[in-house]
């Protein structure tokens, strides 16, 4: 059987003559290619003679953004409207909009002139991202700032046409051959709302739009929705088989009750439509999706890819399959962090490769692969090793047996989920209730008045500050640790605190007012990831920290920089990415070596970042979570 027969038999929910391995290697290729460090005897090799030679699956999922056919292919990324070789459709704005494109560096700024007036963005592609073997552009600068946007963008987008263009895709498809099989792009984002999401604001601003701006988010996700259509018809009629419908989902950022609102009745019509015509949908799942397990599953997609189990997130490998796997194709399963030294002994590799084999009999609906995908420092013999096991072992159907126990640091996450401690009664201090519900509601303008209430009825300003809005604070914190909460509920409550704070602070005493100390948080270089970053912020912020954020991809010597300029107590680094980890490290070196260290605490943070890193680069703290962090500053701070 070949691999093209065995991926198809397996999101077809046939059982194949063995389980297909399908690494997704460009990252880990362009990145080594450039260094010089590919192995040896793939030394001049592409990915795809590489994964040839070794015998594994082609994975053809994500196309190649960097190497578009002409430039308009990905001249529009901050709009999401994008054709490469991957795609089955050409598009055409409209003849009445006028595009205004000027290079700066390798920054792009693009102007859309349209008879409803203008937008623009910035797109950039950096030197650093280039040979961290990343292919997708970093959006600078959405192209929704504000209301007066929101017809502007929808105009082009009404106005917008797709035409069949599946040339260069029945080309490529002829390439991998039965090597592997053709994904065809349809959007980067699962629906109208997703695409939004995704593209056209920044990742953390979207939240407060979605909950200010929801009439005018409502009605430009309808005009979105025209694109949509338009590509469900295109590939409706497309020689294409399989499909990339979005993805990227995560219980914090696509919460549950967003997700089953905005995303699930577009994966269900694409699901159904494409279905009718015997194509499949598969959905890039690459994030926590603890909280997004049945959805998913009654969503319809066939295929769920990039699934990343625990230890890298919360649900194992055996209850994806348990749960999902009478109804979709599980891609992927093999979390990227077990094929780097500093975080998986060989022994434990092996382990889970013992593990993995008994948790996905009989084996159907699974194709094995690298979740998200193989990181630069990967090992490379892990993967041929892979390879060789599946060769050996991955005869279907698999036999099931007892499994092992659940990897430590899995065990861990589900012992800490068990004894998480309920979440304090909000409303245990009746005269700061309304207060407490202001903040706990996100009810920024009805705080003020009600904080000028309590003072006028004699309440001290100290007491209203730690007894009603501090502790709703906490309950929010906690709430969000215990995941009863998601992001826009803690953003939307350290706004209504900012607004509460600035009508306290005149009635706060002298040493009660004014910031409770200086904060400065940045995501190192070559780290684009920053909604994560900026819940530590605003978290901050809502409880009184001055904080100065260096956004993302910042350097070590900028970091140095602006320790020297804005002199602060305390230092955050965040890094989501194995990769840009150890720029912590040099962060610090870097503060030691321009004698700034003794005056600043650095606490750091991130997914992949644990208690341990942090001792071990010399850092003050680690936070798990936004709460966390100000647990820790707090904590620090009082040390100091
Ligand atoms: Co990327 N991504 N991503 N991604 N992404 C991860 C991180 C990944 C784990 C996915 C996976 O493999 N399953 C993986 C990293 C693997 C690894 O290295 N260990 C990954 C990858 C590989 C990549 C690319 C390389 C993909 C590619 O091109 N092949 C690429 C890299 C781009 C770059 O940075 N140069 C990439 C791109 C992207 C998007 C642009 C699509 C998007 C980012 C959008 C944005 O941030 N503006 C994205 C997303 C959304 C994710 C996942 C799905 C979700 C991250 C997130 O925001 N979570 C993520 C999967 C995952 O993490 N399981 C993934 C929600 C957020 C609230 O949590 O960020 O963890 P988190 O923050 C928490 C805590 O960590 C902590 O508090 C926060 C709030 O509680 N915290 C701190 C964070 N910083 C802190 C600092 C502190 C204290 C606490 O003190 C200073």
């Amino acid at each position: 059987m070949t691999n093209n027969e065995r991926i198809l038999k397996a999101i077809r929910g046939e059982m194949a003559d063995r389980l297909a391995f399908a690494p997704r290697l460009d990252l880990w290729h362009s990145a080594n290619a450039l260094a010089g460090t590919l192995p040896l005897r793939h030394k001049n090799s592409t990915p795809d003679q590489i994964a040839r030679a070794e015998g594994w699956a082609l994975h053809k999922i994500n196309p190649e953004y960097q190497k578009p056919r002409k430039p308009e292919d990905n001249l529009h990324w901050a709009l999401g409207i994008l054709s490469f070789k991957e795609t089955v459709y050409g598009f055409r704005l409209a003849s009445n909009i006028e595009i205004e494109v000027k290079q700066e560096g390798d920054r792009t700024r693009i102007h859309y002139h349209t008879p409803l007036g203008s937008v623009s963005s910035v797109i950039a592609y950096t030197e650093e991202m280039r040979r961290s073997g990343i292919s997708g552009f970093w959006i600078a600068e959405p192209v929704l700032k504000g209301a007066k946007d929101y017809p502007v963008v929808g105009y082009i987008f009404e106005n917008l046409t797709l035409f069949p263009d599946a040339a260069d895709f029945m080309k490529w498809r002829a390439d991998i051959g039965e090597d592997g099989v053709a994904f065809t792009m349809a959007a980067r984002a699962a629906s109208p709302m997703n695409h939004i999401q995704k593209y056209f604001i920044d990742a953390t601003d979207f939240y407060y739009h979605y909950h200010d701006y929801s009439r005018q988010m409502q009605a430009l996700a309808a005009s979105v929705g025209n694109f949509f259509d338009q590509i469900i018809d295109q590939i409706t009629v497309s020689p294409a088989e399989v499909v990339f419908w979005g993805g990227n989902f995560d219980e914090m950022i696509t919460y549950p009750s967003f997700f089953a609102k905005e995303i699930v009745p577009w994966i269900r019509k694409a699901a159904e439509r494409l279905g009718a015509c015997g194509k499949y949908v598969s959905c890039h799942c690459d994030g926590e999706n603890e909280g997004l397990m049945d959805s998913i599953r009654d969503s319809g997609m066939h295929v769920a890819e990039a699934v990343c189990p625990a230890p890298m997130t919360k649900v194992t490998i055996e209850e994806y399959y348990r749960r999902w796997a009478d109804r979709l194709t599980i891609f992927g399963g093999i979390p990227s962090t077990l094929l780097l030294g500093e975080s998986t002994t060989d022994a434990e590799f092996e382990e889970y490769l013992d593990h993995l084999f008994k948790a996905v009999a009989p084996g159907g609906r699974m194709i094995l692969g690298i979740a998200d995908s193989t990181p630069p420092q990967a090992i490379f013999d892990r993967l041929v090793r892979i390879g060789e096991r599946v060769e050996k072992e991955g005869r279907l159907p698999l036999e099931g047996g007892a499994f092992r126990p659940l990897p430590a640091a899995a065990a861990a996450a589900v012992e800490k989920r068990a004894s998480a401690a309920p979440a304090p009664d909000p409303l245990r201090d009746e005269p700061f209730r309304q207060v407490k519900d202001d903040v706990l509601g996100g009810d920024q303008v009805s705080v003020r008045g009600h904080i000028l209430g309590l003072l006028e009825r004699g309440a001290k300003a100290d007491e209203i500050l730690q007894r009603g809005l501090l502790s709703a604070m906490e309950v929010i914190g906690e709430r969000f640790r215990s995941g009863e909460a998601f992001i826009p509920e803690v953003l939307l409550s350290a706004r209504v605190m900012n607004e509460a704070v600035s009508a306290l602070e005149p009635y706060l005493t002298a040493g009660q007012s004014g910031a409770k100390g200086r904060v400065m948080i940045g995501t190192v270089k070559g780290d684009m990831h920053d909604i994560g970053k900026n819940l530590v912020i605003t978290m901050l912020r809502g409880v009184g920290y001055e904080v100065k954020d260096l956004g993302v991809d910042v350097p070590v010597a900028k970091f140095v920089q602006m320790v020297k300029e804005f002199q602060p107590e305390i230092l955050g680094l965040s890094s989501l990415l194995t990769t840009t980890m150890p720029q912590m490290k040099l962060v610090i070196e870097a503060l030691v070596a321009a004698g700034l260290r003794e005056g600043v605490k650095v606490i750091v943070g991130g997914a992949p970042v644990n208690e341990k890193y942090a001792r071990d680069i010399g850092a003050d703290g680690y936070a798990h979570d936004a709460g966390g962090g100000v647990k820790l500053v707090e904590r620090l701070l009082q040390e100091a």
